[in-house]
């Protein structure tokens, strides 16, 4: 059965690639893309998302729908420091010619899921869990019917929203609670594996050698962002969310170790920390597992070889 995923996300510079890489990758299908509050406003995310399947030349029946426009409790919080006023500063977008699916992504989420085969889609976050969240206490016969979920946030040893807490779980901690305890398979690509994903000189080169107009974009993205976070002293910059599909497409490429995992959502000093418990062999019953490396080499000979099938 083909992987189908549905990626939910808050484009965002690194989102835009885990969207190519998805897009052009051979092993795995976009069955939806949903949106959520992040990086930017819901508006923008939302727009930016429509412009890269524009870019990327994505099958207009593949549906984009707009998500939750802030966190479950607590207010919306955006990222513009690394991102710009747009959510995806630098490069030049197509303007979008397909129109938004007009349910909520909530619903589109649920409505795939349920049309689909039991184990069929995987969920692909690399935003905020608000989606998903509602989508699990919306209809809970999802968490038995998704393959797995596999979501960019957290990390175990290292933040960068806080000292001990990420971006994606951070500003809504509650969210991802919520998906975190669902009980269904849990794979969390937390900032341990994603600052190993970096863009050094070379894979810069690499990029512009590939020659699509969608390699192209990249490269002028990563100039962007790498300038941002070259601000917060990353001589490389680190691109969180494409390892979450690289790790859909080729599990090898990341290294994952099966532990307890919950979320911190009291904690004066620690409010969205990922706490994972390493300390003995994980029980039978544990259904998540948490990302310590990736193979930098090995995960952009992927994300070339999509770029080289895109337009
Ligand atoms: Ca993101």
């Amino acid at each position: 059965m083909t992987r189908r995923l549905i990626l939910d996300c808050d484009p965002g510079h690194d989102d835009a690639i885990a969207i190519l890489l998805a897009a052009g990758d051979p092993g795995v299908e976009i069955a939806a893309i949903t949106t959520v509050s992040g990086n930017q406003s819901i508006e923008k995310v939302t727009r930016n998302a429509l412009q890269i399947a524009e870019l990327a030349g994505l099958d207009a029946r593949i549906p984009i729908a707009q998500g939750a426009h802030r966190p479950l409790l607590r207010e919306a919080e955006h990222a513009p420091e690394y991102h710009g006023e747009s959510g995806l500063d630098g490069p030049r977008l197509p303007e979008p010619t397909r129109a938004l699916d007009p349910r909520h992504a909530v619903q589109l989420i649920i409505d795939t899921v349920m049309a689909s085969e039991p184990g069929e889609i995987t969920l692909v976050p690399t935003g905020a869990l608000t989606n998903i969240a509602l989508a699990v206490r919306l209809e809970p016969r999802i968490v038995e019917r998704v393959r797995e979920v596999v979501f960019m946030g957290g990390g175990v040893h290292v933040g960068n929203h806080g000292p001990f807490s990420e971006f994606n779980v951070a500003i809504d901690p509650e969210a991802a609670a919520i998906v975190i305890d669902a009980g269904w398979p849990v794979t969390m690509i937390g900032l341990d594996a994603t600052h190993q994903a970096v863009v050094t000189p070379e894979i810069r080169s690499r990029l512009d050698a590939v020659g699509t107009r969608s390699a192209a974009f990249v490269g002028e993205l990563l100039d962007f962002y790498g300038a941002a976070y070259a601000v917060y002293g990353f001589e490389h910059p680190p691109v969180h969310d494409p390892v979450t599909v690289a790790q859909v497409i080729d599990p090898t490429l990341v290294r994952t170790v099966r532990a307890p995992l919950a979320v911190e959502l009291t904690g004066t000093h620690t409010l969205g920390m990922t706490v994972a418990d390493l300390r003995a062999e994980a029980p039978e019953a544990c259904c998540t597992w948490v990302a310590l490396g990736v193979e930098n080499d090995r995960f952009w000979t992927l994300v070339e070889s999509a770029l080289a099938r895109l337009p």
